[in-house]
């Protein structure tokens, strides 16, 4: 299935709950930098939300995964109009009672900074080691550890997997300020984050959770960016926070 943002198509997949209820909540799930909707990590979120009685809706954004754009001119922008897009898609489901947002990494900085935009319309925000190390990087001149002068932007950069990256990411990157988006979004919060990411350090988690008012933040000790050690701690994690706040609703 695709949604289309401006004549963009995005690969997307709707997951129903597994209690077979006819309405329910929705929680769109959003990958990472270089990642997919088939990752591990993304599909046991998708799981461990059918199970406790939402649908999922995982979306693959521009230059990722089966989407059209090309991964090298993909920017936060982009992603943000996808995500925007994503949304009005998700409001014209007649099933859906609530909708919620999760996304790993640059997926989970795409969500906050979406509920700082969409505070009205997300009943909850589930960042999961949002990548938050990269509007930092961005202004101070290191990004996938290549360091280079903010003022004097690169044409290029080179991703882990060796893809070229336009400079426009950079350009992007440095404008955004997610400390707004926070500030925004009064709705409940679940920070996940491992405790050794090599990617993200856990620290932007820990000042971010702060700066909600309304956020509960689970540490993963000794787990990675993508959860390699303790995948279920992170599943039961989500499961618990989608439960109260359903729970606590009847
Ligand atoms: C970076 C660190 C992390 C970076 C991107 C990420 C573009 C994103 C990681 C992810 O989405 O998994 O320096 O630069």
């Amino acid at each position: 299935m695709y949604i289309t943002d401006d004549g963009i198509r995005l690969n997307a997949k709707i997951d129903m709950p597994k209690n077979g209820a006819e309405k329910c909540p929705l929680c769109i799930i959003i990958h990472g930098f270089t990642g997919h909707m088939e990752e591990r990590h993304i599909i046991a979120a998708q799981e461990a939300m059918n199970e406790v009685g939402f649908a999922t809706l995982r979306v693959e954004m521009y230059g990722h995964g089966n989407s059209d754009g090309e991964f090298k001119n993909h920017t936060l922008y982009k992603w943000l109009t996808n995500a925007m897009a994503v949304m009005d898609y998700a409001k014209t489901l007649d099933f859906v009672t609530d909708i919620y947002v999760a996304g790993h990494s640059q997926g989970g900085l795409t969500a906050m900074l979406l509920a700082g935009m969409e505070r009205d319309k997300i009943k909850a925000l589930l960042p999961l080691s949002p990548a938050l190390v990269i509007l930092e990087g961005a202004r101070k001149g290191n990004l996938l550890g290549q360091p280079f002068d903010p003022d004097h932007i690169p044409d290029e950069l080179f991703s882990w997997d060796g893809r070229s990256l336009s400079g426009n990411y950079i350009r992007a990157a440095q404008t955004l300020h997610v400390e707004e988006a926070i500030e925004k979004y009064d709705g409940p919060v679940l920070i996940v984050h491992g405790d050794e990411d090599e990617a993200v350090p856990v620290q932007y988690s820990i000042d971010a959770a702060k700066l909600y008012k309304n956020c509960k933040l689970v540490l993963i000790p000794g787990d990675t960016h993508c959860y390699d050690n303790s995948l279920e701690k992170v599943t039961d994690a989500i499961k618990s926070f989608l439960t109260e706040l359903t729970e606590g609703a009847k």
